[in-house]
């Protein structure tokens, strides 16, 4: 093992599931990332965000709003049990590719204020990490000081431990090539980002106000959390997890393969 700094490797929700339909687990992606992953030359942590499970649960019940009448209760506790459901493939199919893979709740070790980590205790991860295992998050419902409740994205998760635990290096993956000067989906022009640093993102960010059917915002949303990571001089690099190989090549050192977020 190269550095004793750990990997942090998130899998998006629109990797891993099919967000066109609810609670499916898209199983031959995630066996092949899970190897891809079981590859690595870094110590691992694995966060993967809510795709088809969390995201249309939390939307029903409106849980990204806080805690506003008591039929909500409920909703909490569908969510979590379909972020559990969609967690426990994933640690399964890490398991499945060799990997000593752990679930780590957010919700049972973290508490939020107006919707940001006010608390957590991150001694279970570092312990973990000490014995060379493989702790995995997720998004999740996480209560709140304020608000009562509210949605902790795999995102800001990230971008809080990658602060916490000195992470070497952050790798995002997600279901598009990086970062496009607009979204590749629906302008044929987009042209894609090698390099965002803060003082180019002030130039760009006003194209990013896209419309996202999930509850924690999306593209322009990541890159304001990886801003933050960038400020504190982690570097994270958005990649296409569906591509064959590219999350093996990053695990084993590589870079450059999609958009790289940096404080210069
Ligand atoms: O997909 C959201 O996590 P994300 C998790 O990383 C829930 O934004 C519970 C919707």
């Amino acid at each position: 093992m190269a550095s004793k700094k750990p990997l942090i490797v998130k899998l998006g929700g629109s990797v891993i599931t099919d967000k066109k339909r609810p609670f499916t687990i898209r199983k031959r992606e995630l066996a092949r990332l899970s190897r891809e992953l079981s590859g690595s030359r870094y110590p691992l942590i694995v966060v993967h965000g809510g795709g088809s499970f969390g995201h249309p649960v939390a939307a029903k019940y409106q849980l990204e709003q806080g805690y506003k009448h008591p039929a909500q209760r409920i909703g909490i506790t569908l969510t979590r049990l379909a972020m559990n459901r969609l967690n426990t493939a994933v640690v399964y199919s890490l398991y499945s590719a060799g990997l000593p893979a752990v679930s780590i709740q957010p919700s049972a070790c973290m508490t939020l204020d107006n919707g940001k980590i006010k608390t957590a205790n991150l001694s279970p991860i570092k312990k973990m990490l000490k014995l060379e295992m493989v702790p995995v998050l997720y998004g999740d419902v996480v209560f709140d000081e304020m608000r009562g409740v509210g949605i902790l994205s795999g995102d800001q998760l990230v971008s809080y431990l990658a602060r916490r635990l000195a992470a070497r290096r952050v790798i995002v993956g997600v279901d598009v090539n990086g970062v496009y000067t607009s979204n590749p989906k629906l302008d044929k022009n987009a042209r894609l980002l090698p390099l965002i640093t803060p003082s180019t993102w002030k130039e760009l960010s006003f194209g990013f106000d896209e419309k996202t059917k999930d509850v924690t915002g999306g593209m322009g949303y990541k890159i304001e959390e990886l801003l933050k990571l960038a400020k504190a001089g982690i570097e994270s690099e958005i990649v296409n997890a569906l591509k064959p190989g590219t999350i093996h090549q990053l695990v084993t050192g590589k870079k450059g393969l999609g958009t790289i977020i940096r404080g210069k």
